[in-house]
């Protein structure tokens, strides 16, 4: 009777996410409609959702407004307002200027306010409250990413009979890093809620153990975590990775069609046919390492190593986060070095950097997957990359080089990449040249190997294996007391 007074429907599937998958639209003549945002998250959880009859449940992306509930391409929608001052403090303050440089070990340096900590706890609170509300007796409900680590913690409270599984998009620190967030506490506190906390890496999984170690003095063994219940029994809770992926088989299908491979021709005309086309794709964000990158292309086309003539860097930037200053201020650093970069090397026949400050369509992506010699994923540190594994899943032809930071997610599993340690500027050149020179046969043996891999793994396994171990979970064992 609880649920009848707030909503129509109870759900046996929630997932909530900070962003819905679903983007609002308002035409010229002030006419609306929604309209999906079609990312992995979504085509991995649709077939489980339509099977589950699941909800999900976000944020619109529209502030200062309040939607009703609605479906979407048979998913149920359930909106959450946010306003524009908690967009500001909750979402780019916390979410984006605290907790993303955080766990991205401080590349960038955190910002700690405590009005941005108290927006975070409300807007959580808001979220888990909406999810309280939706779930049926039992529920599954899996909660995505840092913006929500306090939402399982303050369902449990709610709602004991919820099955609840939370998974970190992003990195989680070593403790050395975590401890400096004043509310270390509360955040894995919030996270320990949960029945499964799914990270991306091991090495991330064992970062939050230790901290759960340091901070409270549970026992864990291996990816157990043995928390108090109450009354003296024990919840186990599990943390360990399960690495995301792609829809494997969709890029494939994508770079297969003969307009995208027409598309990919024409991209490398329009450059002039260089020998080699190398290709970052990135948000504009300070994690994913674009002034090494430029820096390192810098020195090779300087020191004669790399020719204007036979090399063109495409630099795709997709515009992200523009009202946190730290993401102003990257795109200033970035854009100088391009202009510097182009000025010195570029001839009137050949441009060194052909640089994007776009989002394109995804066909378009693929086109220019399609269209690389080498794609070059730099990143300082990257809970997992997709875009390398985008990349891979596209080259059907088993032709094209990856060269993959050690610091991604993605480099666990792509051991046939050429890997790399961004910092080393001398060791990325060399990686940039080896990649650029590497023998067809090599290129192909790692190629295929890389596919073999992305392939077996992709969303769909990836969220599988979550909610097996999720609703295999949930053991509460007699015995262990509070230490
Ligand atoms: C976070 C974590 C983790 C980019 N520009 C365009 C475009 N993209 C697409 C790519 C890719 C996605 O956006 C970016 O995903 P990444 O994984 O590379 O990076 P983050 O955005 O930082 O994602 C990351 C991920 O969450 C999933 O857990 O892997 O580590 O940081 O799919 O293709 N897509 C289109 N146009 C663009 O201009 N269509």
């Amino acid at each position: 009777e609880r649920d009848e007074l707030y909503v129509d429907h109870v759900y046996d599937m929630i997932v909530v996410s900070n962003r819905l998958p679903v983007d609002y639209q308002e035409g010229p003549g002030g006419e609306t409609h929604w309209k999906s945002s079609p990312g992995g998250l979504v085509t991995a959880l649709e077939p489980v959702m339509r099977a589950a009859d699941g909800a999900w449940i976000g944020w619109t992306g529209v502030a200062d407004r309040d939607f009703d509930p609605f479906e979407h391409d048979g998913i149920s929608i359930i909106p959450v307002p946010l306003s524009a001052d908690e967009l500001e403090e909750y979402y780019e303050g916390f979410s984006n200027d605290t907790l993303w440089p955080l766990y991205h070990d401080v590349i960038a340096p955190p910002s700690f306010h405590r009005e941005w900590w108290e927006a975070y706890v409300r807007v959580n609170r808001r979220f888990a409250e909406a999810a309280a509300r939706a779930a049926s007796d039992g529920a599954v409900v899996w909660v995505q990413d840092y913006q929500l680590q306090l939402v399982p913690r303050m369902l449990r409270e709610t709602r004991p009979d919820l099955v609840i599984g939370f998974f970190n998009h992003i990195p989680f620190p070593a403790y050395g890093i975590y401890s400096q967030l004043p509310w270390r506490r509360q955040v894995v506190d919030g996270l320990l809620g949960a029945d499964v906390i799914g990270f991306q890496r091991a090495a991330d999984a064992g970062n939050f153990s230790r901290a759960v170690r340091r901070l409270f003095g549970y026992k864990t063994h291996g990816t157990i975590i043995d928390t108090p219940a109450g009354n003296g029994e024990t919840r186990r809770v599990v943390a360990r990775h399960f690495p995301i992926s792609i829809d494997a088989a969709g890029f494939e299908a994508i770079a297969r069609r003969p307009d995208v491979q027409a598309r990919a021709r024409e991209i490398r005309e329009s450059l002039g046919n260089p020998e080699t086309i190398m290709l970052g794709v990135d948000r504009l964000d300070y994690t994913k390492g674009i002034r090494h990158r430029l820096k390192a292309f810098n020195e090779l086309l300087r020191d004669g190593r790399l020719k204007v003539e036979d090399v063109t860097l495409v630099q795709v930037a997709s515009p992200s986060r523009e009202r946190v200053e730290t993401y102003r201020q990257l795109r200033d650093e970035i854009e100088l070095a391009v202009g510097r970069l182009n000025g010195d090397f570029s001839t009137l026949g050949h441009q060194a950097v052909a640089y994007l400050h776009h989002g394109y369509p995804r066909e378009e992506m693929v086109a220019l997957y399609l269209a690389a010699d080498v794609m070059l994923v730099t990143a300082l540190r990257d809970g997992m990359n997709l875009v390398a594994k985008e990349y891979v899943a596209c080259r059907f032809d088993a032709d094209g080089v990856l060269l993959l930071s050690e610091f991604t997610g993605a480099s666990d599993e792509l051991r046939q990449a050429v890997l790399v340690n961004p910092h080393d500027i001398e060791g990325l050149k060399d990686a940039i040249v080896e990649s650029v020179q590497m023998p067809k046969r090599e290129r192909s043996r790692r190629m295929r190997a890389l596919r073999r891999r992305v392939r077996e793994n992709d969303v769909a396994k990836w969220s599988a294996t979550f909610l097996e171990t999720l609703t295999g979970a949930g053991i509460i064992a007699p015995g262990v007391s509070d230490p």
